[in-house]
């Protein structure tokens, strides 16, 4: 997959090339990324990039043929179907889905925004789509970008080891993760739950299992709450739960529950 990054910062992006999971795809040729910088298409001696909102008001707003230009460089290096991307507040929030989506793209361009925003002008006729982190404000763009090649990357053939795609397809999908514990065996005032050591891989399974339920449960309601919970399912948290002297989850489960 090619990769390109519009962004007035192109250090900040370059840095994930440099490390982990997205560094050694680079340097397998898995994945290539590239920055163009609105800056090196801005028209005049000062290199501007943004001028004052018409209307009024704070701040300022990046101009359409700086960041157009980029976009235009951007795109004369990937696939003709790669679409163009801006990372924005405005954006539908992104999600695992979403980054399974782009991943079987051949290419994307990310445009990352700084400032109050960029010319409404430059979104229509420029951008396919608008993606946001979620509610928080950052301070522009590149943040996101990062997140998303970095969501995206993961996901794409031959970038992660067996162990870890192997994880990816698991059982666990949709639900958060179990507690992991390393040496040593008591720390903290705290010892290894012993079931971890006993060595049997079955009940080991199940044990986690009913973590990555109960976590799931009283962490993210949201997400077991699009799970449709088997008998078995069921049972695990409630154990759970019992175990914690909580009240039995009445959550609806099997075929058509709820709604
Ligand atoms: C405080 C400024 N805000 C006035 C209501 C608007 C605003 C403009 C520009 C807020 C944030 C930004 C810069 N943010 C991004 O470019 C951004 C972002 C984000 O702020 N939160 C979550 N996801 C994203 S993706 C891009």
């Amino acid at each position: 997959m090619k990769i390109a990054v519009v962004s007035i910062f192109p250090g900040m992006v370059g840095g994930i090339a440099e490390y982990g999971v997205v560094g050694r795809a680079i340097e397998r040729q898995l994945v290539s990324l590239h920055c163009e910088d609105p800056r090196t298409f801005a028209a005049d001696a000062h290199r501007t990039v943004d001028d004052r909102p018409y209307g009024g008001g704070p701040g300022m707003v990046m101009k359409y043929e700086p960041v157009a230009g980029a976009i235009r460089a951007a795109r004369a290096g990937l696939p003709e179907n790669s679409p163009v991307i801006c990372l924005s507040p405005q954006g539908r929030v992104f999600d695992q889905a979403e980054a399974g989506r782009l991943a079987r793209m051949p290419g994307m361009v990310l445009l990352a925004g700084r400032y109050e925003g960029i010319d409404e002008r430059l979104i229509e006729n420029e951008v396919d789509e608008e993606l946001s982190l979620g509610d928080f404000v950052l301070s522009g763009g590149e943040i996101a970008a990062m997140a998303v090649i970095d969501a995206v990357v993961r996901l794409l053939p031959g970038v992660l080891g067996d162990a870890e795609s192997a994880e990816q397809d698991s059982f666990m999908q949709g639900l958060l993760d179990h507690p992991h514990y390393t040496r040593p065996e008591r720390v903290g005032g705290k010892r290894v739950p012993s079931v971890l050591l006993s060595g049997d891989h079955a009940r080991i399974a199940r044990w986690r299992y009913k973590q990555a339920l109960g976590r799931s449960y009283l962490r993210r309601p949201d997400m077991v709450k699009k799970l449709r919970l088997s008998r078995e399912q069921r049972q695990l948290l409630d154990e759970f739960l019992a175990e914690r002297g909580l009240p039995q989850q009445n959550l609806r489960s099997g075929r058509n529950a709820g709604r």
